[in-house]
């Protein structure tokens, strides 16, 4: 069993799958804290986690352009100065659950849970980029490939994906090649001794277990790179996909999600009123400026308040650098007593951008259900 090596997992996490594990966390402890505990940070694993031993890992740097290094992990810490950088983590399939019931999807049925906050410690790429000899003139070079020490035991082939050049040497990126999460160091499921975090980028590029990074002209060509984390029209189908007729996710668009009350809670018409927590992010570092929220299935609104940002993070609204989620939270009326025997919750977030959320799923649903987007409604029963 490849999988035997597999950590131990924290119970509260939701299963989505279990070999590869793949377990979100539940909305109540979402909303709890502006950073996610690192035991219940929802874990998405494509392959078995490999076994790395961290006295022996080196990191490889290599590629077009580049003076290939091996770096120990202590030889890292010791050459690069530290950074901390607090960034939210969304897997691309965040929300499908919501694509499958307009039509089926292929992909785990990630409810709002497959998203965290964490304050992650280590050295910036673009010191060990630099180190490495690269630089942003170089025609030869456009993108950073980051190779997996995880393997497909069919195949062998390894985890990858890549970004640009451009976003791997900015400063103001903050791309980091982090070996702490939340002050202690990185646990094996979220990627020890090493892992890339992208900030402001889908989850798909922050590659576990970093072994290799690669200067190159071109994307990688990973299967996540190239056949899977894209979307489509929603006429393609599994038929009709040209997987090269679309970019790879790299920026999300602006999200959010009600996670309390959790879906289940029964109201009662003679409290009158509902209090919603949850959160809203978005891609690019573009901060949150408004999140607003409806009790009557989006007739009438309300602004929620925002809460403060978490440690590290700029303040809300900021243009650039957010790369952290803003939670918040609102209470709302409940309808007149005796009038509807349910209640819809809404919410949408509005970024520095101004961009909006869709109001609907049909519109932007795709065959691998990614990028879901639109208004997070939850029904709960009202009882009189
Ligand atoms: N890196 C490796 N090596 N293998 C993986 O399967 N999954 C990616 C990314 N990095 C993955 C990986 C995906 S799709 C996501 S959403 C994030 O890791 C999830 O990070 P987490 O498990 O720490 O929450
Ligand atoms: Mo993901």
């Amino acid at each position: 069993d490849p999988y035997a090596g597999d950590p131990a997992r924290h119970p509260v996490l939701i299963p989505r799958t279990q070999k590869p594990f793949n377990g979100e966390t539940p909305g109540s402890l979402l909303a709890a804290s502006p950073v996610t505990p690192t035991d219940v940070f929802f874990v998405r694993n494509h392959l078995p986690v490999p076994a790395v031993d961290t006295e022996h890992y080196r990191l490889q740097v290599t590629g077009e352009g580049a003076r290939s290094l091996e770096l120990s992990l202590s030889e890292l810490q010791s050459r690069f100065r530290k950074h901390h950088v607090t960034a939210t983590i969304q897997c691309s399939g965040n929300r499908r659950n919501e694509m499958s019931q307009v039509k089926p999807v292929k992909g785990l049925e990630w409810d709002q849970g497959a998203i965290g906050t964490a304050v992650w410690g280590g050295v910036r790429l673009r010191d060990v980029l630099k180190a490495a000899g690269l630089s942003e003139d170089d025609p030869a070079v456009r993108h950073i490939h980051f190779e997996g020490l995880d393997k497909d035991p069919a195949t062998g082939d390894v985890y990858g994906a890549s970004i640009p050049l451009s976003r791997a040497l900015s400063p103001e990126c903050d791309v980091l090649l982090a070996y702490e999460m939340n002050g202690a160091p990185l646990n094996v499921d979220h990627g020890a001794p090493l892992r890339v975090v992208v900030p402001g980028v889908t989850g798909a590029r922050s590659v576990k277990w970093l072994g290799r990074i690669v200067a190159s002209p071109s994307e990688s060509s990973s299967h996540w790179q190239q056949r899977d984390y894209k979307a489509f029209c929603p006429s393609v189908d599994w038929d009709s996909v040209d997987w090269g007729s679309a970019p790879a996710i790299q920026e999300p668009p602006v999200t959010s999600a009600i996670c309390e009350p959790a879906p289940g809670t029964v109201l009662s018409a003679a409290d009158g009123e509902v209090t919603l927590r949850g959160y809203a992010w978005s891609g690019g570092g573009r901060g949150i400026v408004r999140v607003d929220v409806s009790s009557d299935g989006g007739k009438t609104w309300s602004a929620a308040r925002l809460l403060p940002p978490p440690p590290g993070a700029p303040a809300q609204g900021s243009y650039t650098g957010a790369w952290a989620w803003t939670l918040w939270e609102a209470t709302l009326p409940l309808p007149a007593a005796g009038s509807d025997s349910s209640v819809t919750l809404v919410v949408k977030a509005v970024d520095s951008s101004y961009n909006n959320q869709p109001d609907s799923v049909a519109g932007i649903w795709n065959l691998r259900g990614v990028v879901n987007n639109a208004w997070h409604r939850v029904t709960l029963p009202l009882e009189q």
